[in-house]
């Protein structure tokens, strides 16, 4: 087989196991050491990875040290002899509302927050990373000559994005997120680093796709935090997505009031691009929002931080990781966690983490006084701020004291006689993330 009949099969199999894309980068000594080589084939690819030690520099990493592995400026450092990555991409656009598009909470119902759609189904490294070490095992079946191979979902320390880019994927877009032109940015990426010889997707000479971004900054503007110092750069410890699933410790306090209802990621900068506007939609059920069962009589009994289940003597309601209920996450028992969010890309930010930020995220809802909930959420945050983990009970307490602040300045500012409920939302409103 000549290496582009190899890279032919290679992404045949891959749309046969149901990959959305798939393509090829080459990994050639003079992509990574002669910035300055004659052959314009060559200049530039992965030329983004020239930034990494600057980004790290800038501190933009936050806690996530992993970034700081040197092999990421260099995936022939993963393996070595390697000379190709292969790149999938899988579309997760399950056909539900966007978060920019969920209405704001009513004042007189129960508060709800946001989970981000990559982690509505199930934990996508799970269901991706034996889909990719299949395609080996067939590779390794298919091809005679013997070849070296790692399949990363996230896990390696290679740049995703960027390889996505130079094996013809899509562009970077200012959210620093791969965009394909016909399929958006819900993508999913997977590679496979091979030793072997294989045809690159793009042709000598062949420039990656073009970046369509042009003018258009939706993302920038949107960003509730301001986590973009520029375009096309992130500083991840302002962004949701990292506070919410990878920061371990207090979340600072000048930026809790931002994230709004985030309880796990956060989709605005994506949500907002225009290249999304129409997405198709997945076909794998696996990526749709989980449907939890209610649990039954006999497994209610272990002792949990809560809330509305004990008020109403246990959870007996089905929920949907659809914009679930603020009480039952912060509610919820470490068993129970454990249970609803087996197999779950949740899991990451861990039951102390998701407990956290529905604090947050109730702290910052537009519950009104007048609504029966809100005394029942003070009730389960004071129960909270009083629990045995520190985290935790700073966290509620934080949010016990922006909900009942608000509610006595809204009493101070109600003489003009106007309903009270616009009145308690709008308060709020102003002090919430909305876009
Ligand atoms: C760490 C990480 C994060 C971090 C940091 C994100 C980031 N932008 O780097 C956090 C936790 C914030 C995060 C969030 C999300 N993530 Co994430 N994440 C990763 C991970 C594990 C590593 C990415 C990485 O290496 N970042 C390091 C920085 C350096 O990379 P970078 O942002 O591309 O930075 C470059 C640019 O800044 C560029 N640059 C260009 N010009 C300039 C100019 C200057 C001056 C500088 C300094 C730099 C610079 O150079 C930098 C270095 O090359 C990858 C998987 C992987 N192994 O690649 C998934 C991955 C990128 N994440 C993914 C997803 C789905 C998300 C979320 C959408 C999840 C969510 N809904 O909450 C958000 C999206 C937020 C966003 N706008 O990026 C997908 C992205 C798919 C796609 N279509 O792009 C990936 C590929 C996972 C996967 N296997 O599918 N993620
Ligand atoms: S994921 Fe949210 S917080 Fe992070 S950069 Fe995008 S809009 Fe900002
Ligand atoms: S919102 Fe606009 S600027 Fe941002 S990634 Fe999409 S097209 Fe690019």
């Amino acid at each position: 087989m000549t290496a582009g009949e190899r890279t032919s099969w290679i992404i045949e199999s891959a749309r046969s196991a149901g990959f959305d894309l798939c393509g090829v980068a080459p990994l050639d000594a003079n992509v990574f050491t002669s910035p300055n080589v004659l052959d314009i084939s060559r200049r530039d690819r992965f030329g983004e990875l020239r930034h990494l030690p600057e980004w790290l520099a800038r501190g933009y990493a936050g806690e996530m040290k992993y970034l700081h592995d040197t092999r990421r400026s260099d995936p022939r450092a993963v393996l070595p002899g390697a000379r190709s990555v292969i790149v999938t991409a899988v579309n997760y656009h399950a056909a539900q509302p966007l978060s920019t598009e969920m209405p704001s909470d009513a004042t007189d119902a129960p508060p709800r927050g946001w989970i981000s759609r990559y982690a509505w189904g199930d934990d996508y490294h799970e269901t991706i990373l034996p889909k990719l070490n299949e395609l080996l095992s067939e590779m390794r079946h298919q091809f005679d000559e013997s070849f070296e191979a790692r399949a990363y979902v996230d896990t390696g320390p290679i740049v995703e994005r960027i390889a996505a880019k130079y094996a013809g994927l899509g562009w970077l877009g200012k959210n620093t997120c791969l965009i394909n032109r016909k399929l958006g940015s819900w993508l999913f990426l997977g590679v496979i680093i091979t030793t072997l010889d294989l045809e690159p997707s793009l042709a000598p000479g062949e420039p990656p796709p073009a970046d369509l971004c042009g003018s258009c900054r939706r993302c920038l503007d949107a960003c509730p935090t301001q986590a973009f110092p520029q375009p096309h750069v992130l500083d991840a410890r302002r962004c949701i997505s990292y506070l919410t699933i990878e920061l371990r410790g207090a979340i600072p306090e000048e930026l809790r009031a931002s994230m709004g209802n985030a309880v796990v990621g956060c989709d605005i900068c994506q949500d907002v691009c225009p290249w999304n506007r129409k997405a198709p939609v997945t076909p794998f059920a696996d990526f749709q929002p989980r449907e939890i069962e209610p649990e039954s009589p006999a497994r209610t009994g272990q002792a949990s931080l809560q809330t509305s289940a004990d008020e109403s003597g246990g959870d007996r309601k089905s929920r949907s990781l659809l914009a679930p209920e603020l009480e039952w996450l912060a509610g919820l028992s470490q068993r129970q966690f454990s249970e609803v969010f087996r197999r779950s890309a949740v899991k990451r930010a861990k039951w102390r983490g998701v407990v956290r930020n529905a604090c947050v995220a109730l702290g910052n809802s537009t519950i009104s006084a007048r609504s029966p909930d809100f005394a029942r959420v003070v009730r389960l945050l004071e129960r909270l701020a009083a629990c045995g983990d520190d985290l935790i009970a700073e966290h509620a307490r934080w949010a016990r004291d922006r909900l009942t602040s608000a509610a006595t300045n809204w009493a101070d500012t109600e003489p003009t006689g106007e309903s009270s409920a616009v009145l308690g939302a709008d308060f709020r409103g102003s002090q919430s993330r909305k876009i």
